[in-house]
């Protein structure tokens, strides 16, 4: 067997099951290697930031690592900002490079592609991801593989892998099969930690769980809803952690906190809580920051990152995972819940007018196919269209809701789409879909068709909530119905809300293409959520 070849068994047997890539010469031997071998499949895309939101969205998806491919330098460098997203939102990327062989690296010369001295891209990307190595030793180069691709595992962050070009048809012994038990625990610890969270949640009048990102990432919603469900514990996600548990009926998912920029009460029904059991959560500004009555910790139980903190008391060494199976050891199965809890109502009732459609009205649009029709899948980028997410029923959702970079709804649409197989809308505003639209161009080849609904307000519009008097705001208004016939799929223009339930009707009866939908917003019409998370902010800004 060859380098190449133990790596993408070693991949495999960790879970990954596509490759998003593109090539260029220091890595065109690992893509002849990913090519031939068919271990796993490989989508082309145009740009590299794109490889890395596709990936990005996979992962997140199938709750499995996924791999971005590119060449070293120009390629490598330009997926710096995606990694850096799936560093900070905890999503296990593994990042392949090709790298400079020994003969490259004799000459003295300073080699195409490279920055500064041989080692910058590996010295960046260790900024950014839990484990790196260049793979330029054969011997130890199993060993290195299994550790490497076991810490994306365990931490459930990127990693990065450099093979230099003249190892990949090398021959290599086999990676270790991957590592059982990721977080080894002491079982007296895990008890008296179990105990001590049972203890609180039922000794309390008011107890809420909020589940965060990593419950996804490990793949535990199912325990999570049933830890719900057999406790009589009403639940909400945080902003990263929308669209977690969306397909329980049973359990009472009362919505997203988010503090003042969110349902005042929900965010009372949070901040009030005598016991708060965080799972998984990252604690980040936007998360908690914005909570007016700032969150009294001396009351909050936070499991995440391989420990269990009570109050300002800490149990190390307890994964997520085998502390969730402990708290459902001690606790009788039950069947329905208890209590009848005020659920979330969303927007409903869409009116196919002649008015302009607001943001409101494409989440009401949503909804009501939800409730016809069953409920699909959404990637969103960052701006008003990731706040409208919030008025939308809950569903599965990949989006950048921390980082916040924008770029990354379509290429993430892309990935959705390879990981999951399910068609799924994206949503994207105008400014953002300039930075990767382009990218839907690679739908058709693969058989791609989501529905991108283009919030077109011709605006930077989120940054004039923030600084109205900047003219650089107003954007050119595009033709986004035409770009999407140029690029390949179907394109839609949507003056009117009557159009907009026109297109999306055509669009979901037509699976053979994917389709654009130019849904004309005017400026200054935001969301519910943005409207309030911006006045949060401006007031936590100002202290
Ligand atoms: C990679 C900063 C945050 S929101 C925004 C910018 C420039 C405007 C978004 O415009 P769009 O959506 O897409 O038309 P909308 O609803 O506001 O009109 N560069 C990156 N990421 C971020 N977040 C920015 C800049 C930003
Ligand atoms: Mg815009």
């Amino acid at each position: 067997m060859t380098l190449a070849e133990v790596l993408l068994d070693a991949l495999k047997a960790r879970g990954v099951a596509e490759i998003f890539g593109i090539p260029g010469d220091f890595a065109l031997p690992l893509f002849k290697a990913i090519e031939e071998s068919q271990i796993l499949p490989c989508y082309y895309l145009s740009h590299e930031p794109a490889v890395g939101f596709a990936a990005d969205a996979a992962a997140r998806m199938r709750c499995a690592p996924s791999v971005a491919a590119v060449t070293y330098g120009a390629g490598g460098f330009n997926m710096v900002n995606p990694i850096a997203a799936a560093y900070a939102e905890k999503s296990p990327v593994i990042v392949l490079s090709g790298g400079p062989g020994d003969t490259d690296k004799q000459t003295g010369l300073l080699v195409h592609h490279q920055a500064k001295d041989l080692n910058s891209q590996l010295a960046v990307y260790r900024e950014v991801t839990c484990d790196q190595a260049i793979l330029d030793d054969l011997s130890t180069a199993p060993q290195t593989i299994a550790r490497v691709l076991d810490n994306c595992l365990r931490y459930s962050r990127p990693v990065y892998l450099e093979i230099p070009r003249d190892k990949v048809f090398q021959p290599c012994e086999a990676v270790p099969a991957p590592v059982d038990d990721l977080w080894p625990h002491q079982q007296a610890a895990l008890d008296a930690c179990a105990d001590a969270v049972l203890s609180r949640l039922q000794n309390a009048e008011q107890p809420i769980l909020v589940v965060g990102v990593e419950v996804r990432r490990f793949d535990l919603e199912a325990q999570v809803a049933e830890l719900a469900k057999r406790l009589d514990i009403p639940v909400v996600t945080t902003l990263m952690g929308r669209g977690m548990l969306a397909n329980d009926p049973d359990i009472a998912l009362l919505g997203t906190y988010l503090g003042s920029g969110g349902d005042a009460d929900l965010s009372a029904r949070v901040e009030d809580a005598d016991a708060m059991f965080l799972l998984g959560v990252i604690l980040t500004d936007n998360n908690f920051g914005l909570s007016g009555q700032r969150v009294d910790f001396r009351r909050v139980m936070h499991a995440a990152d391989g420990q269990c903190s009570m109050g300002y008391h800490i149990y190390p060494n307890i994964g997520l995972k085998p502390l969730l199976n402990a708290l459902l050891e001690r606790l009788p199965a039950c069947d329905v819940p208890k209590k009848q809890r005020q659920l979330p109502s969303y927007p409903q009732g869409f009116v196919a007018d002649d008015a302009v459609s607001t943001p409101t009205d494409v989440a009401t649009l949503i909804n009501d196919h939800f409730h016809r029709h069953e409920k699909m899948p959404l990637a969103a980028d960052m701006g008003d269209c990731f706040f409208t997410t919030l008025d939308i029923e809950s569903t599965e959702l990949v989006a950048p809701g921390f980082y916040a970079t924008m770029g990354y709804g379509i290429p993430a649409g892309l990935g959705l789409q390879a990981a999951d197989g399910r068609r799924p809308i994206i949503l994207v505003g105008d400014g953002a879909f300039q930075m990767t639209g382009w990218e839907l161009l690679n739908a058709p080849r693969y058989g791609f068709n989501p529905i991108v609904l283009v919030f077109n307000n011709a605006s930077w519009e989120m940054l004039r909530t923030f600084q109205p008097e900047s003219a650089f705001n107003d954007l050119p208004r595009l033709d986004f119905a035409a770009i999407g016939e140029s690029l390949g799929g179907k394109g839609h223009r949507a003056p009117t809300r009557a159009a907009l339930a026109n297109s999306f009707a055509e669009a979901l009866a037509d699976e053979a293409h994917f389709h654009i939908i130019d849904i004309q917003i005017e400026r200054e019409i935001l969301s519910n959520t943005l409207a309030r998370f911006v006045a949060g902010f401006k007031k936590m800004r100002e202290g």
